[in-house]
Order: C-alpha cells, then sequence, then structure tokens
C-alpha cells in the first residue's frame, strides 16, 4: 500500500510517519511538505509538495501510485488570524486539491483532521455533543467546518472515504506545534526544563481540552483501521482525552520540578481560547471505532517530562 504524508514535518506528522513506515513500510510511505527537514532523507521517500498548487499533488499522486492519504498540512488557529486569506487558501483549497485528485485518481483513503476549532461561543461550553451549534468565530475554526462539510460531500456524492478526527490540542516532545492557541501546553514543558520559569499568553484559569501524542496518532490509525460500515460520521467525530486548565498543568508540572514558576500574560489568544470548550462528548468515536484514550493529565505530564529531557540532552529538541 503506498501512503502520501501532506505536512509531514509537522507537529503530528513527524510523529506519524515513522508509524505509519513502521505499518506499511518504510519506502512505501512518501513524506511531502512545502520545506524538507534537514536529514529527512535518510528516514524514506521525500518530496516537496504545496498542496495549494493542485497539478503537483496530481503529478506526485500519479508518480507515487497513491492509495492513502493523510492530509495534515494547514495553518494554525493563531497564524490563521494575522493571515486570514493565506489560511482560507492552505486549509481550503489544500484540502479541495486534496479530494478532487483523490477522486479523479481512485486513492481509497483520505484522513483530514479537524478540530474543537469547529465549536464558537454559542456551542455549549462542556461535554459538547457530536452534533451541536457550529458558529465558530476564528477563520481556522470556519475552515475545518467547511472542511468537514466539503469531506461530507465527497463521501456522499462520490463515495470517496475521507475520515477524520476533530482534534483539541496535541501535547508531544518532537516537532514543535507552530501557531496554534493550544501550543502553550508544549511551551510550558520546554520552559520548565529549560529555565524553570514559564510566560504563559492565557489565563491561570483556562480550561481547553488536550491530548498527548501517543493517543493522538493511536485515533488516526485506529480510525483509518475501522470497518467502514460502522461508521455514522466521516471527518468530525470528537475525540476526547483530557481538560485541565493551565494552573493545574504548572502545579502537575511544579510535582516534578517543585522551583517552576509560572506566570500569565493573557494576549489575543485568550479570545480564541474562550470561544471554544473545555470538554467533548466522544461517545459516537467510543462506539463506532472503540476509541479510548490513554493518558490523562498526570501520565502525561510525567511521560513528557522524561522523554523531553531526554531529548533536550541529546539535543533533539
Ligand atoms: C490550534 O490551537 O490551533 C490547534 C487546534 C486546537 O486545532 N492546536
Amino acid at each position: 500500500m503506498k501512503v502520501l504524508v501532506t505536512g509531514a514535518f509537522g507537529q503530528i506528522g513527524s510523529e506519524l510517519l515513522p508509524a505509519l513506515r513502521d505499518l506499511h513500510g518504510r519506502d512505501n510511505v512518501l513524506a511531502t511538505g512545502r520545506r524538507l527537514r534537514a536529514g529527512a532523507a535518510n528516514d524514506g521517500p521525500v518530496a516537496k509538495l504545496d498542496v495549494t498548487l493542485g497539478e503537483q499533488l496530481e503529478a506526485t499522486v500519479t508518480r507515487q501510485g497513491t492509495d492513502v492519504i493523510y492530509h495534515l498540512a494547514a495553518v494554525l488557529s493563531a497564524t490563521a488570524e494575522q493571515d486570514p486569506e493565506r489560511a482560507w487558501r492552505v486549509n481550503m483549497e489544500g484540502l479541495r486539491n486534496v479530494l478532487e485528485v483523490s477522486r479523479r485518481r481512485n486513492v481509497s483513503q483520505v484522513f483530514w483532521p479537524s478540530s474543537i476549532a469547529v465549536f464558537g461561543p454559542s456551542s455549549p461550553r462542556d461535554d459538547v455533543p457530536q452534533e451541536t451549534v457550529m458558529r465558530p468565530t476564528t477563520i481556522y475554526g470556519v475552515s475545518k467546518v467547511a472542511g468537514e462539510l466539503l469531506a461530507d460531500y465527497y463521501a456522499g456524492r462520490f463515495s470517496l472515504d475521507v475520515r477524520g478526527v476533530r482534534y483539541p490540542g496535541i501535547i508531544s516532545s518532537g516537532a514543535p506545534p507552530g501557531g496554534g492557541t493550544t501550543d502553550y501546553a508544549v511551551e510550558i514543558f520546554h520552559a520548565a526544563l529549560r529555565s524553570g520559569q514559564y510566560t504563559a499568553f492565557v489565563r491561570e484559569d483556562c480550561v481547553l481540552p488536550m491530548m498527548y501524542m501517543p493517543d493522538c496518532i493511536n485515533a488516526a490509525l485506529t480510525l483509518m483501521a475501522a470497518d467502514r460500515a460502522r461508521l455514522c460520521y466521516q471527518t468530525g467525530y470528537n475525540v476526547s482525552a483530557m481538560s485541565f486548565a493551565l494552573g493545574e498543568l504548572a502545579a502537575e508540572i511544579s510535582k516534578h520540578i517543585p522551583a517552576f514558576h509560572c506566570a500569565y500574560q493573557p494576549d489575543e489568544r485568550q479570545a480564541i481560547a474562550d470561544s471554544w470548550p473545555q470538554s467533548l462528548n466522544d461517545s459516537a468515536a467510543r462506539a463506532d471505532w472503540d476509541w479510548q484514550p490513554h493518558y490523562d493529565l498526570q501520565a502525561m505530564t510525567a511521560d513528557m517530562l522524561s522523554t523531553l529531557a531526554a531529548r533536550l540532552k541529546e539535543g533533539d529538541a
């Protein structure tokens, strides 16, 4: 099976890539990105690819004989607010190109992540149901809602097998997230280990849903392996793992690094965080494809600190 990954050198891509290569064989998984990561070629096949260029995407898919696409290239919420036009182009044109090329070139499956950003201030705040009001106030959220609808359209109209989940903030020790509102939950670990202090760009009582990278990878692979006949939804499955206030995360880190100090200076990203839900109801994902997270706040914090400390020591983070 030939697999193509877009955005392969980003936060999720750089950890999904080795998992896909373990599963399908190193040479069968093509890692693509607008810019190539130094040294990436040693890990398996790589190619430069700008997903906004449909012809370039089609040529790559034809050359590889792609069977499955994991489409991860995207502009995240905070960066998107700084350049909404670019965010729309990358997020919407990129997705449309992937869906259209998949339809034309008989790609059998597509994974495309949606986000908690599909929800907005008029959605419920807690235990947000699978189906509810979705009126986001960020361009990133608008692109995710429109993307879910577009993917549903391709699934219904052309029987394209496109799947995805609404990811919460993802916490990981590998490639940094870059440009998201939930980035503080990663930055705090780097700062705690490097200098013992962190100044956060959201409030101490800011609560958002989060997930540790191993659960994030597991969600993608489990959903893609699931029996299609069991799935009631396409790209918009709520998935939940943990929700915490930033102050609770700081306190948890302090259990391991007692001298750690966190300060709070909210900026414009606080308003984005305030527009998103605090927790999600993921019963549809649990029922349809047996979704089950493994990491809570305590387990994630302990693992994140030891893994990141080892990476920092090796000069790998
Ligand atoms: C972001 O903060 O933009 C992303 C997301 C929640 O989709 N991490």
